[in-house]
């Protein structure tokens, strides 16, 4: 793999994955719509807008494989969302067949399945439960991303992010945490790794606390360092004085899971 695109290049997990990505690809693209601040001047960096399809298409020309960090990361109205993450992924996907690009690595996130009680641990087969817009929005993505690698034969593979920070941030993040390092690591899974057709994977490091059955990642290679147990500490003193609603509390999505929620939790409960 030798010429890699970073889409999302000014975003906080973008500059994280930056400096990692490039001492692995030397020839790394960078794309976003603002230019990110601390460019190197060896850095190539490609402005475009997800929304626009022939900006993303003027990215993607020789580009062998993508890491599709791109787009809305949170919460948003349908009109922030639809073209960042639904318009935004047909146009990435889309250019990245007519510019014959072999692997897409795409940003999945845990609000796919963020509608799953903390109590119980899913594989990468469970029916989806978005718990936002902005999870069925990658939920729509994930689905983008079968199509194009079975009817068009680019290697894909979904990674349903975690939480990408240095350490744990608070007590929800001890059980979906993902260090920036464990993260490159899955996305030379995904773009290097013989025979991907089409894979979801869960990024998450080696957590005691997860709640994913993320067999797969390791059949296909994956060896975590990252332990959010070691931060323990200092991601429970976090959760001092902080009050969690209902809805938070009990499902996996945790505060995406509660924002606007109006259901009966009790019913929910009850639900097998
Ligand atoms: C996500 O999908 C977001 O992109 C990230 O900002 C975090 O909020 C993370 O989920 C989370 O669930 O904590």
């Amino acid at each position: 793999m030798k010429r890699v695109l970073l889409t999302g290049a000014a975003g906080d997990v973008g500059q994280r994955l930056r400096p990692l990505l490039k001492s692995i690809y030397p020839e790394l693209i960078l794309s976003d719509r603002h230019r990110p601040e601390g460019l190197a001047a060896d850095d190539r960096f490609v402005s475009a807008s997800l929304d626009v399809a022939q900006e993303i298409e003027r990215a993607c020309q020789g580009v062998d494989g993508i890491v599709h960090m791109g787009g809305r990361s949170t919460e948003a109205d349908w009109d922030v969302v639809l073209p960042a993450n639904i318009a935004g992924a047909i146009n990435l996907f889309e250019a990245a067949r007519k510019c014959g690009v072999k692997r897409v690595v795409f940003a999945s996130s845990n609000h796919v399945v963020g509608f799953y009680p903390r109590a119980q641990t899913i594989g990468h087969e469970v029916v989806a439960l978005p718990d936002t817009r902005y999870g069925v929005s990658k939920l729509f993505g994930e689905g983008l991303g079968a199509y194009y690698a079975y009817k068009h034969g680019i290697g894909v593979t979904s990674l349903r992010i975690g939480s990408v920070s240095d350490t744990p941030l608070n007590e929800r993040r001890l059980s979906i945490w993902l260090s920036p390092t464990d993260l490159v690591q899955l996305i030379r899974i995904g773009l290097e790794h013989p025979g991907i057709v089409y894979e979801t994977l869960y990024g998450v490091s080696d957590n005691v606390r997860s709640w994913y059955d993320n067999s797969r990642a390791y059949e296909l290679g994956y060896r975590p360092q990252g332990r959010a147990e070691d931060h323990v500490e200092a991601a429970m003193a976090a959760e001092r004085d902080v009050e969690r609603l209902p809805a938070d509390a009990y499902f996996q999505g945790g505060s995406f899971a509660q924002d606007g929620f109006t259901a009966d939790l009790e019913a929910l409960k009850l639900r097998k």
